[in-house]
């Protein structure tokens, strides 16, 4: 029987053979996978532990929090505090960042993470992932702030996800490709199943919020038509659709077998660039799809080029098989040179 890997086993040999990350990350990554295995195991017992349902409580955005959102994002600062790994932490769920309490010690690293991503679908037992992103506190900061987070997408030095569905999964990168570890229930361990993923580059499938059609820009609208027309238009190739409404199961989808994801902004509120954050969605998985092969655009601009403003700033989404983000992206160009 072939040999299993574990996640440490995976993150050792990055750390000591190819020298690829330090040994504070490799410990600051598996707390992170730890904490999603406990939400994990908090998502599949759903009813039974009175775990679905509202929070009775807001987040930042004025969303209604679930039970479930407010526990991954307890889960994750509880296991990530005490470590001596970080120096701050900041979350969909929290206005500001989370600084390391004084009784413990402060390392190097800022954390950011989405806790439960696709809350629409936690009540109905549909997948949902948390998602998160490391970067480094600039040189000489003793005090993290908001304004030390706001580095381009570039600077990440590891980004992922996990996945809550049939089975939970976790995808990760720290600059040398991504891989797929699954959970083992009965081991309790996130074992490699997948060393390197990655995207083909034409695709036939594409994942959008079609309700919101009639509030597109040219250039998206352009760009589904011909999808729509397939065949018979000029792609020349019929499409299929599949939107699940949790950004980690549609990217997870595209990771395995291509697609392209698209959360456009739109003309019901055009200073709302989208829906989706910046910092800890768009980010981690426009660096997942690129190590993946795949590419990641807000429509005209490298998603990880762009220079953060705010924590939890939004962002229009084009990510996936990478024939299709140029696509949809050189319409973008197109429609603004026009
Ligand atoms: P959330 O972080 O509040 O769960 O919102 C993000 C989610 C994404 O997972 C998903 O792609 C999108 O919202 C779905 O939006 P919509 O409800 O418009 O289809
Ligand atoms: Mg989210």
């Amino acid at each position: 029987m072939a040999r299993v890997v574990s996640l440490t086993q995976y993150l050792v040999e990055k750390q000591r053979e190819k020298g690829l990350i330090p040994g504070e990350l490799r410990l600051l990554l598996e707390v992170v996978a730890r904490a999603c295995k406990r939400i994990s195991l908090s998502v599949s017992k759903g009813a039974l532990a009175g775990m679905l349902g509202d929070a009775g409580t807001e987040n930042v955005q004025g969303e209604v929090q679930k039970k479930l959102d407010v526990i991954a994002n307890s889960t994750l600062l509880e296991a990530n505090e005490w470590g001596g790994h970080l120096a701050a932490m900041a979350s969909e769920e929290m206005d500001e960042p989370y600084t390391i309490p004084n009784r413990y010690p402060m390392g190097e690293f800022l954390l950011l993470f989405d806790p439960l991503d696709g809350s629409s679908n936690i009540d109905v037992n549909v997948s949902i992932g948390t998602i998160f992103s490391v970067l480094k506190l600039p040189e000489g900061i003793s005090e993290p702030k908001i304004e030390h987070f706001l580095q381009p997408g570039a600077r990440q030095l590891a980004a992922g996800y996990a996945v809550y569905g049939p089975s939970s999964q976790l995808v990760l990168t720290v600059g040398d490709g991504v891989a797929s570890f699954t959970l083992d229930r009965e081991t309790g361990s996130w074992s490699l199943t997948n060393p390197r993923m990655s995207i083909p580059a034409q695709t036939r499938e594409y994942a959008i919020n079609a309700s919101n059609a009639r509030h597109w820009y040219p250039p998206v609208r352009q760009y589904v038509d011909e999808l729509l027309a397939g065949s018979t238009g000029s792609r020349g190739k019929d499409y299929n659709m599949r939107w699940v409404a949790s950004m980690v199961a549609d990217v997870h989808r595209i990771m395995t077998r291509g697609g392209i994801f698209m959360y456009p902004r739109d003309a019901r509120e055009p200073d709302k660039p989208g829906k989706l954050r910046l910092m800890y969605e768009a980010n981690p998985m426009a660096f997942l799809v690129e190590q993946a092969g795949g590419a990641a655009t807000d429509g005209t601009t490298r998603i990880l080029d762009i220079q953060p403003e705010k924590l939890h700033q939004r962002v229009a989404v084009f990510l996936g098989s990478k024939s299709e983000v140029d696509h949809v992206t050189a319409l973008h160009h197109k429609a603004g040179a026009g």
